[in-house]
């Protein structure tokens, strides 16, 4: 009898001690070596647990960007606007009165500016004035360079004209004068006979194989007939 309660003694300690879980102290007192018997059988389950902390691995770096996604569909129009209110009048007024004030000042600019040109060209009140840039060139083309000016080519009709332009030309210059219609009738380029002429001696003589136009020597303002297709300076004539 006593050996079979040291074994059962033994038992429970040996038990005891590789049991896993931690037995409370006063539940420890409970194990007499009364009623310490055989394990029992496995309890049912208890409750779901809380959730646990998540989990400490490591996370991986973050990606780059996708690509841009296709364009969305167009919306639909927004409501239409409040309407603004109408311009006043004075706004107009203002206006029209800034572009006036602008216009005289603009007015007084060119009258200034064509002051200054007519001193700066010796222009004298009530006569032609002439202009030259000194450049020489076919007949053609005087023509054309002064149309473009809205001039005409420079044309004297008596000898203060043509001394006029003899002041103004720095070099040998043409004439607005031809007679390539009619040989030897000699005309301005209006299409009058000329009233007035200042022919070097034996001129006009359409030398060689012809001359129709005229040009004036800078040296002594005097007359010779000459190629149109040869080149001599351009000298304008601006009306009065
Ligand atoms: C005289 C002029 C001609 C030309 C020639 C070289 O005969 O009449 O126009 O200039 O010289
Ligand atoms: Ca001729
Ligand atoms: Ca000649």
């Amino acid at each position: 009898m006593f050996l079979s309660s040291l074994l059962v003694f033994l038992l429970c300690v040996v038990t005891a001690s590789r049991s896993e879980v931690k037995i409370h102290e006063d539940a420890q007192k409970t194990c007499s070596v009364i009623n310490c018997g055989l394990p029992g059988r496995d309890g049912r389950d208890g409750p779901k647990g809380e959730k646990g902390e998540p989990g400490q691995g490591l996370r991986g770096l973050q990606g780059p960007p996708g690509k841009m996604g296709p364009p969305g569909v167009m919306g639909s129009p927004g409501p239409k606007g409040i309407k603004g209110d109408p311009g006043s009048s004075s706004d107009a007024e203002a206006k029209l009165a800034n572009l006036e004030r602008e216009i005289r000042s603009l007015k007084s600019e060119l009258e200034y500016t064509r002051k200054l040109q007519a001193f700066s060209l010796g222009k004298q009140s009530g006569k032609k004035f002439y202009v030259t840039n000194g450049e020489k060139m076919p007949f053609s083309k005087v023509k054309s360079v002064c149309a473009n000016l809205q001039a005409f080519v420079a044309t004297p009709r008596n000898a203060e004209e043509n001394r006029a332009i003899q002041a103004v030309a720095t070099d040998t210059a043409f004439l607005g004068i031809t007679d390539g219609e009619t040989e030897g009738q000699f005309m301005y380029l209006t299409g009058e006979r000329i009233t007035y002429s200042n022919w070097k001696k034996e001129e006009p003589n359409d030398f060689g194989s012809g001359e129709d136009c005229v040009i004036m020597h800078k040296k002594d303002g005097m007359w010779n007939d000459i190629s149109c297709s040869s080149s001599f300076q351009v000298v304008c004539e601006f009306p009065v």
